[in-house]
């Protein structure tokens, strides 16, 4: 049975990976850092088929100890500090997490086993202030926040250590990927949430920033396939996983409404862009999978206006059952 260490395994995409590698017959663990309240939702349904090893970024010995615990096939690093907005309030945690946390975990990798294979979590938000379209694997990298930098950072350590001590790490530049457990502070969850809290009368208006820039939005649960398929080539490569489409927030906010009957949605949306503005934005992203389509046979399953349903139904459904 191969072993796996999943760090952020209690994020959106770690719960999809862990269910996803359970299906593989994987042996499945998961660095969790301690928390005055357990905050272990996104895996509850899987809990009693894996195992978490307490441990956090920021602490080299926690991930040596976990890595000699688990003694992993391969590792996907998969935690940071992953709100873009909040990488201008907390720039150095976001450096320590999101950057310097690559390097404490290659470490770790390179001190106890080196032929431990090795997953990055990039992002799109590297290309930034975007110099071609769509962005592909050999675009220029313009990070346009905090947390983008820290990721530009890890991107290229991920490539560092594959050069200079010949481990087997890939990089998967993901653009946006969603789902029903996206954190609430999201723009699409946060969309999906207050969509169903007006129709079942729980609320009557939500506040967004700027309607106006787009995103490649996929669903989650496709993209954790890809990180997988990148660990299991001959050559340990980069990759961008998207779906080649993008959209506006307004479009999200036009399908998200009629997916509850409501067409005239600006009844319910008051767009505060003064509040919800960034120092910087990313304007426009838009994916080109084609290599990762041809090297490793992914393609997208979910389109567009099925992952914003989903999202929706997803929400009415847990609204239905919480009384507040
Ligand atoms: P989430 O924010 O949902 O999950 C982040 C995870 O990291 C949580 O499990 C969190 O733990 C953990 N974490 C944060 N800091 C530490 C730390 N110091 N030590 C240990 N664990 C820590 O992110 P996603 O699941 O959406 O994203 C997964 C990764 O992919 C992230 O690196 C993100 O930056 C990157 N990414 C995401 C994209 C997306 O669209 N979702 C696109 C491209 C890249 P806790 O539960 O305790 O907070
Ligand atoms: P993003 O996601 O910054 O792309 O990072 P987010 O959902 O926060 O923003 C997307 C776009 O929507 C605009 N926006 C709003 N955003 C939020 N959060 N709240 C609002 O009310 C709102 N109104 C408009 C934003 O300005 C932005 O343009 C995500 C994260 O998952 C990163 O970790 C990941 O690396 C990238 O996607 C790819």
């Amino acid at each position: 049975m191969p072993k796996v260490l999943i760090t952020g395994i209690t994020g959106q995409d770690g719960s999809y990976l862990a269910e996803f590698l359970l299906k593989k017959n994987y042996s499945v663990f998961g660095l969790t850092r301690r928390t005055s309240t357990v905050n272990n939702e996104r895996i509850k349904h899987i809990e009693d088929k894996i195992e978490l090893i307490q441990g956090d970024l920021l602490d080299q010995s926690s991930l040596v100890e976990a890595i000699n615990y688990t003694k992993p096939d391969e590792v996907y690093n998969l935690a940071a500090q992953s709100f873009v907005k909040t990488s201008w309030n907390q720039p150095v945690l976001t450096g320590e997490y999101t950057a310097l946390g690559v390097t404490r975990i290659l470490e770790a990798i390179r001190s106890v086993n080196p032929k431990i294979k090795f997953y990055q979590a990039s992002s799109s938000e590297m290309f930034g202030k975007v110099t071609e379209t769509p962005q592909k694997e050999t675009t220029r990298f313009h990070p346009r926040s905090p947390y983008g930098v820290a990721k530009v950072y890890g991107h290229y350590l991920t490539q560092n250590y594959r050069e200079s001590y010949d481990i087997f790490a890939c990089s998967g530049i993901l653009f946006n990927h969603e789902s029903p457990r996206r954190g609430l502070e999201f723009v699409t969850r946060k969309i999906s949430h207050a969509v169903a809290r007006i129709k079942l009368g729980k609320q009557d208006k939500v506040e967004l920033g700027d309607l106006r820039p787009k995103r490649d939005w996929g669903f989650a649960g496709d993209y954790v396939e890809a990180m997988w398929l990148m660990l299991q080539q001959e050559k340990a490569e980069d990759f961008v996983i998207a779906t080649g489409e993008n959209h506006s927030v307004e479009e999200f906010v036009t399908i998200a409404f009629e997916t509850v009957g409501i067409t005239d949605w600006k009844k319910h949306v008051v767009s505060n862009v003064e509040a919800h503005m960034r120092p910087a934005e990313v304007d426009y992203l838009i994916g080109d999978a084609g290599k990762a389509r041809k090297e490793l046979g992914w393609a997208p399953k979910t389109s567009f206006k099925q992952l914003v349903e989903m999202m929706v139904n997803a929400d009415l459904e847990l609204e239905k059952r919480n009384n507040k």
